[in-house]
């Protein structure tokens, strides 16, 4: 039998990131996709033009018809927009014992737009982080959440803190824009800089770092989404949540490495089956 992943975010009609971006990505793991828009946004790889939200209501009875039918293995929520659809959101979660839920606290595109405002981020952080099995924050996102200015590994830790304080179990901090230079002695004896894309993944009382290759690449459009669609798609597939991250961000660098360099500004990455 198929498991079933929910997918409740933006639609980015150019495919990059949103909910094609996470149907794509349950897809590829095996799972079968369903998805609940928040809000149709306009944009392409060169940047989101504007946005019309979705009602709560809305975005309630999307949700349940899928929970009363099919039912659903796991799920992640990406672009949030208002405090309203967050609260439906949590009641969903509450009301209907979902778990294997993935937050994917999207506050801001890679072409800098704003999808969600102050008070929805407050709602977000109050309401859905003691629900979620795992909370995946890039560095601006949680320096945004924390109030800490990172730029370290300590400060990393420290903004974990303050996002467990507010009620976050697990937290994986994605580090691609933390972009920590590190210089290494190459064979010649010249030294280069080197990039590490580094994520830490806080795992109860454990901390896991992985270390991906850096891509010098502006095909970035869409990863938050696809990283956290596939944690989600592992989940529903039974598997712990180390190995899904594991697994997720391995899928995520390939999808960097292979992107197909569409359109005329940040690329979509290349969501494909394993
Ligand atoms: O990657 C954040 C994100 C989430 N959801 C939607 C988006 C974006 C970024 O562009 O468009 C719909």
């Amino acid at each position: 039998m198929s498991k079933i992943c929910l997918t409740i975010a933006g639609l980015d009609p150019s495919g990059g990131a949103g909910v094609v971006a996470d149907i794509k990505t349950f897809s590829a793991f095996g799972c079968f996709a369903t998805a609940a828009i928040t809000s149709v946004t306009f944009q392409n790889t060169m940047g989101i033009f504007g946005a019309v939200h979705q009602t709560a209501d809305s975005v309630r009875q999307q949700v349940q018809a899928v929970i009363d039918d099919l039912g659903i293995n796991a799920l992640k929520t990406g672009m949030l927009p208002t405090a309203e659809i967050i609260e439906e959101v949590a009641r969903l979660v509450r009301d209907n014992n979902l778990t294997n839920f993935v937050v994917d606290p999207v506050v801001r595109s890679t072409s800098g737009f704003d999808l969600i405002n102050d008070t929805a981020l407050r709602s977000l952080i109050k309401e859905l982080f003691p629900l979620a099995a795992i909370i995946t924050p890039n560095v601006p996102e949680a320096e945004r959440i924390s109030g800490v200015a990172i730029e370290s590994k300590q400060d990393i830790s420290d903004a974990v803190e303050v996002m467990r304080e507010l009620g976050a179990k697990n937290v994986l901090v994605k580090g691609g824009h933390l972009n920590i230079g590190q210089l290494t002695v190459d064979s010649e004896q010249s030294k280069t800089e080197t990039h590490k894309a580094v994520d830490y993944l806080f795992l109860g009382d454990d901390v896991f770092k992985f270390e991906g290759e850096w891509h010098e690449t502006t095909a970035t459009h869409g990863t938050g989404c696809v990283l956290s669609a596939a944690i989600a798609a592992k989940l529903a597939l039974g598997k712990p949540l180390l190995e899904a991250v594991q697994v997720a961000k391995a899928f995520v660098n390939e999808a960097i490495r292979t992107a197909p360099n569409l359109g005329h500004g940040h690329s979509p990455i290349n969501i494909k089956s394993t």
